[in-house]
C-alpha cells in the first residue's frame, strides 16, 4: 500500500455556529490564497445567498490550502441538524476530521451526531476547542465533556488518542497549550500534517466515488469526489456505475483540483486527491467513476432517512401565475427532480392529486430552505403543513423522536415546561449552572417540534437557544391536538381597506396591510376564538350625508403581524396551505369558498357519526 505524502484530506465537523466556516476563513487567509488588496470579508465559503442571509452553512463545500508543500483539502460542513445529509455525504472523502467545540456551549447534540458518524468512518480526529476568547469560556470543563463523548463513541482505542488544540477562529489564532499566546493558525496546520494520515493509494486503475455535484452553464454537470485508485486526465474514457449497477460510458472533458476558492484546471490528477471532473452528464452522487478495465463500484453513500414531509403543489389560488415564471406541474416536477440530484436526504413522491408532490426532508428548515430557494428562482407553488413521517415497523406504528436541547434562564422554566408537555416532550436532563442559566434536554416526537421554534422564541423573548437532533423512531406517542385559534378568512375578492381591516382587528390580529389584494378563502389574520370566521376586509364605510365630528378621524390600524415563510408553514392547519410566489407569502384555506368549507364540515361530521 502506498501513501500520498503531499496531500491531507480533512473534514470540519461541529454543532451549528461553533465556528467551522470561520476557521476555514482563518486557514484561507493565512495561506495567502487571496491577492494582498482583495477584500474577502467573513464566512468566505458561505457563498450561497441564503447562507449569507441566515449566517449558516447549508451545503458542504470543498477548498484547499497548501502548507509546507502539502496540499490540505478541506471540506466545510453545515452544523445544523436539518442538513446532516450533507455531512454524511462528504465524510468518505476525508481521512481526518477537525471536531470543533465551542468553549462556552461545550459538546451539543449535533457534536455527538457528527462525531459518531466520523468515528464510524474511522476518521482520525483532532479536537479544536474554539472561541477561547469568549469571556465566559469554561475550557477545562468543555474538554472533559468532549473526552467523555469520545469514550462513548470511539470504535477503536486509537481514536481516543486525539490531539487537542485551542482556537479563536475569529482572531485567526490556534495554540497547543492554553498559556501560549496565539499568533496564527500554524499549530493547526502542523497538527494536520503530523496527525492526519496521508491518503492511502490502492494499486489499480482509475476509480473515484462521486460525493457531490455542481453545475456550470458552459461545462454542464461537474462531479466532485475523491480518487481512490489510479489517475484521471482530460479525454480519458471511463464508465460510471449507477445505483442499480448499470454502466454508462463517458469521455472525461476536464479535470480540476481545488486551491483556495479556485478550481485549477489540471492535466492529470492522482489517487488520494479530491477532484472535480466534467463530461459526465448523467452521473449521480454515490456513483463510481472508473476506468474501462476495472469497473467495480465503491460502496454507496448512506444517508439517514427524512423525518418531515409536506406537499408541494401547483398554485391554484385565484391570483396564480401573476408573479412567477415557472408555475406549471411540469416545471415544478422538473425542478424537484433536479434538486434530488444534489440534495441527498430529500425524497419526492407523486400523490393522488396530479398537480401535487409529496416532498420529504430532514426537518422543517431543510424544506423551508428549498422553498425559499425555489421562490427566488421565480417558482410559484403552494405547500401544506409539514408533518412528521410515521411508519410501520413489525406491525407497530412508530414516529421520529428528537433530542431537544434548550439553553435558557430560570424564569422561563415554567412556561417552557408547560408548552413542551403539551407537545409530548419528556424531560431527559436538566442542568443548572448555579446562577441563572439552565440547560434542559427533552425527548420530543418530531411532530411536537413542528411550529415550536416560533413559539419558543416568542415565549423566551428571543433570549434562549434551542437545538434538535434526530434520536430515532419510537412507538407512536398519540395525537397532539392543535390549540391554534381560528383564522380570519377573507370572504370577497378585492383590495383590503382600512375600514374592513379595522373590523377584522376587532376579532383578532391581522396579517395584511390596507391596499393588499385579497381573494375569497385567503387567510388574513388570526381569530381570538377557536373557530374560523369569514370577514369582508374590502368593505368600505357606508357614505352618509351627516358629518359627525368623530367619524372623519382616520382609523388607526394596529400594524399587521408579518409572517416569515417558516412562521407561515408553522401557522397553517391541515385544511390550509401556504401560497409561495416570488413576491408574496399568502395563507389560504384549501377550500376557498364558504360554501365548499361548509359542505366539507357537514360531510366530515356525518362520517364521524
Ligand atoms: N468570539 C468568537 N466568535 C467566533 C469565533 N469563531 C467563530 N465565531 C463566531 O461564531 C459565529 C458562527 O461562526 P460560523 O463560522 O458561521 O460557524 P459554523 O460552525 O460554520 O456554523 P454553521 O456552518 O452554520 O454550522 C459567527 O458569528 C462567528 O463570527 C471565535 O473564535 N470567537
Ligand atoms: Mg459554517
Amino acid at each position: 500500500m502506498n501513501y500520498r505524502s503531499d496531500i491531507r484530506n480533512i473534514v470540519i465537523i461541529a454543532h451549528v455556529d461553533h465556528g467551522k466556516t470561520t476557521l476555514v476563513d482563518a486557514m484561507l487567509k493565512q495561506s495567502k490564497v487571496f491577492r494582498d488588496n482583495q477584500v474577502v470579508g467573513e464566512l468566505i465559503m458561505d457563498q450561497n445567498a441564503l447562507e449569507r442571509e441566515k449566517g449558516i452553512t447549508i451545503m458542504a463545500k470543498n477548498t484547499a490550502v497548501v502548507y509546507r508543500a502539502v496540499k490540505i483539502n478541506i471540506i466545510d460542513t453545515p452544523g445544523h441538524a436539518d442538513f446532516s445529509g450533507e455531512v454524511e455525504r462528504v465524510l468518505s472523502m476525508a481521512d481526518g476530521c477537525l471536531l470543533l467545540v465551542d468553549s462556552v456551549e461545550g459538546p451539543m447534540p449535533q457534536t455527538k451526531f457528527v462525531l459518531r458518524l466520523a468515528m464510524k468512518m474511522g476518521l482520525k480526529p483532532i479536537v479544536v476547542i474554539n472561541k477561547i476568547d469568549r469571556r465566559n469560556s469554561r475550557i477545562a470543563e468543555v474538554l472533559k465533556l468532549t473526552e467523555d463523548l469520545f469514550l462513548e463513541l470511539a470504535i477503536s482505542a486509537d481514536q481516543l488518542d486525539f490531539p487537542v488544540l485551542y482556537a479563536s477562529a475569529r482572531e485567526g489564532t490556534v495554540v497547543t497549550e492554553l498559556d501560549m499566546k496565539g499568533q496564527d493558525v500554524t499549530p493547526l496546520l502542523e497538527c494536520i500534517l503530523g496527525k492526519v494520515p496521508p491518503p492511502k493509494i490502492e494499486s489499480g486503475s482509475f476509480q473515484m466515488l462521486v460525493s457531490n455535484l455542481a453545475y456550470d452553464s458552459h461545462k454542464g454537470k461537474i462531479a466532485i469526489g475523491r480518487i481512490w485508485r489510479g489517475k484521471v486526465a482530460p479525454h480519458q474514457l471511463v464508465v460510471s456505475v449507477g445505483a442499480d449497477g448499470s454502466v454508462t460510458h463517458y469521455e472525461i472533458s476536464e479535470v480540476f483540483t481545488y486551491l483556495g476558492l479556485k478550481h485549477l484546471k489540471v492535466e492529470e490528477a492522482e489517487a488520494g486527491d479530491i477532484v472535480a471532473v466534467t463530461g459526465l452528464d448523467k452521473v449521480n452522487i454515490g456513483d463510481t467513476i472508473a476506468s474501462l478495465e476495472q469497473t467495480e463500484a465503491l460502496p454507496r453513500i448512506e444517508i439517514g432517512e427524512p423525518t418531515v414531509e409536506m406537499t408541494f403543489g401547483v398554485n391554484t389560488s385565484p391570483v396564480a401565475g401573476r408573479e412567477g415564471h415557472f408555475c406549471t406541474t411540469r416545471q415544478l416536477r422538473a425542478r424537484l427532480n433536479r434538486e434530488l440530484e444534489t440534495n441527498l436526504s430529500l425524497r419526492v413522491q407523486g400523490t393522488d392529486g396530479r398537480d401535487t408532490f409529496l416532498v420529504k426532508g430532514r426537518g422543517e428548515l431543510h424544506l423551508a430552505i428549498l422553498i425559499e430557494t425555489m421562490r427566488r428562482e421565480s417558482y410559484e407553488f403552494e405547500v401544506s403543513k409539514p408533518k412528521a413521517i410515521t411508519k410501520i415497523v413489525d406491525g407497530n406504528l412508530v414516529e421520529p423522536v428528537e433530542v431537544l436541547t434548550i439553553d435558557t434562564q430560570e424564569e422561563y422554566l415554567g412556561v417552557l415546561t408547560e408548552m413542551l408537555s403539551k407537545r409530548q416532550a419528556q424531560l431527559a436532563d436538566m442542568r443548572n449552572d448555579g446562577h441563572d442559566d439552565v440547560r434542559l434536554v427533552f425527548h420530543v416526537p418530531t411532530k411536537g417540534l413542528i411550529g415550536f421554534r416560533t413559539v419558543f422564541s416568542t415565549a423566551t423573548h428571543g433570549e434562549s437557544i434551542m437545538n434538535t437532533t434526530f434520536l430515532g423512531y419510537e412507538p407512536y406517542y398519540g395525537d397532539i391536538i392543535s390549540t391554534r385559534n381560528g383564522a380570519l378568512v377573507a370572504s370577497e375578492q378585492g383590495i383590503a381597506v382600512t375600514y374592513g381591516l379595522n373590523n377584522a382587528q376587532g376579532r383578532g390580529c391581522t396579517f395584511i396591510e390596507a391596499g393588499t389584494p385579497v381573494y375569497e378563502g385567503m387567510i388574513i389574520g388570526l381569530n381570538s376564538q377557536p373557530k374560523d370566521i369569514a370577514i369582508n376586509v374590502c368593505k368600505e364605510k357606508k357614505k352618509t350625508n351627516i358629518r359627525s365630528s368623530t367619524s372623519d378621524i382616520a382609523i388607526k390600524l394596529a400594524p399587521p403581524v408579518q409572517l416569515s415563510l417558516e412562521q407561515a408553514m408553522d401557522f397553517i392547519n391541515d385544511d390550509e396551505l401556504v401560497e409561495v410566489t416570488p413576491g408574496n407569502i399568502r395563507l389560504r384555506k384549501k377550500l376557498l369558498t364558504q360554501a365548499q368549507r361548509a359542505k366539507d364540515r357537514a360531510s366530515s361530521r356525518r362520517s364521524m357519526k
